[in-house]
């Protein structure tokens, strides 16, 4: 039975997550609109779901510190998921992982081709960073452009790619998992209390609290495409094995990965004590993201 604790935590991120949806759909251009395929395919990509983490991480933070105008927020939030769903886009190409379903259904490239994904991505790109304009904020503006850049994901999916087909160190496969995904999460809460004026030191605690999240959460991803439930996912199990991926599973063993993952997420949750009142959320989304199944 789930605690009462466990049940109030689970209605927070479901009404966070359908506000993001709605807010999407709401700021996405409309697929009558030209480019009309363009748009269609944007929409079909981001509004075919996923669990919303790292705008709902945005949310937290800028709510918890004291954020109160949505007109700031909202669009920050919203942008934090096109640049995700751009880079799922990506990655599923066949140049990348070549992958056939994302978020239960087919991927884009797999609905309508390969010039329309790789455009749709780019447009994805291009509007996320218009809304995070829309904040008037430039200190977020360049926290997002690190965090996705070389120094961040790209850096992370590049060092990805050429570990593919051997053994990769202890040292390599934590640089891909921080960077490929953690430097995106770590990015949404930073933006969150960026934008709710949080100070410097604040800034560096949320900053940990990102980075054991987001690191955990990249050895659940691979521990589930080993053993979790294809119709949970929505996507194929079995993806890295196929494409001969470095995995943290596959240098450190499925055991120490899995407990690995769990004192991440104690560690994170540890660092949300220091945040003192209205922790509750963020130690929940780190627990969340140490039980999620998909
Ligand atoms: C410019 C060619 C090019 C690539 C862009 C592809 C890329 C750069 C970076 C890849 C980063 C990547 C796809 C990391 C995997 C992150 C990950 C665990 C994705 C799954 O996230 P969830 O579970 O998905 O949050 P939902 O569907 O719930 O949103």
């Amino acid at each position: 039975m789930k605690t009462e604790s466990a049940v109030s935590g689970l209605d927070y991120l479901l009404a966070k997550k359908e506000l993001v949806d709605r807010l999407l759909d709401k700021f996405l251009p409309s697929a009558d609109q030209e480019p009309k395929v363009l748009h269609e395919a944007v929409r079909y990509s981001v509004m075919a779901g996923g669990k919303r983490l790292r705008p709902i991480l945005a949310l937290t933070a800028y709510e918890t510190f004291g954020g109160t105008d949505e007109h700031i927020i909202h669009p920050a939030a919203c942008a934090l998921e096109l640049i995700h769903t751009y880079s799922l886009i990506h990655d599923d190409l066949p140049c990348m992982d070549d992958d056939d379903l994302r978020r239960g259904q087919p991927t884009l490239h797999k609905k309508y081709n390969e010039a329309v994904a790789v455009l749709a991505g780019d447009a994805l790109h291009d509007l996320s960073f218009y809304w995070l304009s829309q904040t008037g904020s430039a200190e977020v503006v360049s926290e997002l452009a690190c965090a996705i850049g070389t120094s961040g994901m790209l850096g992370g999916q590049m060092a990805d790619v050429e570990a593919e087909g051997r053994r990769v160190s202890f040292e390599e496969i934590s640089y891909i998992h921080s960077h490929k995904t953690g430097a995106l999460i770590r990015a949404s809460v930073r933006i969150g209390g960026i934008l709710a004026g949080i100070d410097k030191k604040m800034y560096n605690k949320l900053s940990r609290y990102g980075e054991k999240i987001g690191f955990a959460f990249q050895i659940i991803d691979d521990i589930l495409d080993i053993d979790g439930d294809q119709k949970k996912l929505g996507k194929e199990v079995g993806s890295d094995c196929r494409n001969d991926k470095a995995t943290y599973p596959g240098t450190v063993g499925m055991d120490r990965a899995r407990a690995d993952a769990d004192r991440l997420i104690d560690e994170a949750i540890e660092i949300c004590h220091e945040f003192k009142a209205k922790a509750n959320h963020f130690e929940f989304i780190a627990r969340y993201i140490g039980q999620r199944e998909h």
